[in-house]
């Protein structure tokens, strides 16, 4: 029987300040995601968009609390968290398109619900672990993994009625570069494993997955998910994203990635985010998403 994978659009793009990175899921979906993964002998099914109510006026600096947008990333959040929770309740792989990163919020509490012990792959430049507290732009992209590890605004921490929806000891953070002082702090504190660009240039990609897929297995994981920020990848070949850092993972390595994960057989769930079509050259960034999925999902050359 064919496997089943489930595209979620989220176009949310009120967890940062740069606009139109609402317009990711269309820019994905243009870049041919259907045809190329039905190739794969998947049937595909899309479940279209998520509707992100637009926000108050009034609401951007949000109550003095430091968490812009607070009640529509909640909002869309909890709607976002049932209709990934439907997808894997039928047994189908669930592939969320971004939107900002803020989504990982929703996907996460639709998934972990579903395992004992979930894994996460997190790559990205950013480690995404401030709070509200720690974050230097208020903006909930910034949050998700802390938000996920039960730490944060509790209107954010318990989407779906329960907290928290991942370990730290099942993380692993792929590719930072960029990391702010709190999040650094709470990466000490709670051992979360991190490969940042150091030890990509030093290990090898290969080295680097390898590592992280055998730390991964010796936790146990029953299931892995795999949140794939697009400015993970270095801005020369992912130029349309809202917070580009230099010095990232090249597009060589991300699809290594992608293919050592598919041999792997433990990606359960995966997202693809922060791809901002306004901000990027002739769709390059949505194309790279979408061949990067190609590999994730068992794309061969010959
Ligand atoms: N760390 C900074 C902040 O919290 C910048 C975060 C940028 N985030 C993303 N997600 N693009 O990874 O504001
Ligand atoms: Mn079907
Ligand atoms: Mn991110
Ligand atoms: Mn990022």
């Amino acid at each position: 029987m064919k496997k089943h994978i489930s595209i979620i659009g989220v176009p949310m793009d009120l967890g940062q300040s740069r606009r139109g990175v609402d317009m990711g899921p269309s820019a994905i979906r243009y870049a041919g995601v259907v045809e190329r993964l039905e190739q794969l002998d998947y049937e595909i099914h899309d479940k279209g968009d998520i509707e992100i109510g637009r926000p108050g006026k009034d609401e951007e600096a949000t109550l003095g609390n430091n968490l812009k947008y607070l009640k529509a990333v909640t909002k869309a959040s909890e709607k976002l968290a049932e209709s990934v929770d439907e997808v894997v309740a039928k047994g189908s792989f669930p592939l969320v398109f971004g939107g900002d990163h803020s989504i990982a919020i929703g996907t996460l509490a639709g998934i972990a619900k579903h395992y004992d012990n979930l894994g996460v792959i997190w790559y990205d430049a950013h480690g995404d672990l401030n709070t509200g507290d720690t974050s230097p732009s208020g903006n909930i992209h910034g949050m998700p993994l802390a938000v996920s590890l039960g730490i944060g605004h509790p209107d954010l921490t318990n989407i779906a009625g329960y907290s928290p929806k991942i370990k730290a000891e099942n993380i692993v953070i792929i590719g930072a570069r960029s990391l702010d002082e709190g999040e650094k702090i709470l990466i000490r504190e709670k051992g979360i494993r991190v490969y940042t660009m150091h030890e990509i240039d030093r290990l090898g990609m290969t080295k680097v997955m390898e590592e992280a897929i055998d730390y991964l297995k010796a936790r146990n994981i029953d299931g892995v998910h795999l949140s794939l920020d697009l400015d993970g990848l270095d801005p020369d070949e992912a130029p349309g994203v809202g917070t580009p850092v230099l010095g990232g993972i090249s597009y060589r390595e991300s699809h290594l990635a992608m293919e050592i994960l598919e041999e792997s057989k433990l990606i359960t769930s995966a997202e693809f985010v922060e791809v901002n079509p306004i901000l990027d050259e002739k769709n390059k960034t949505a194309t790279v998403a979408v061949a990067l999925m190609g590999s994730l999902f068992g794309e061969k050359l010959l």
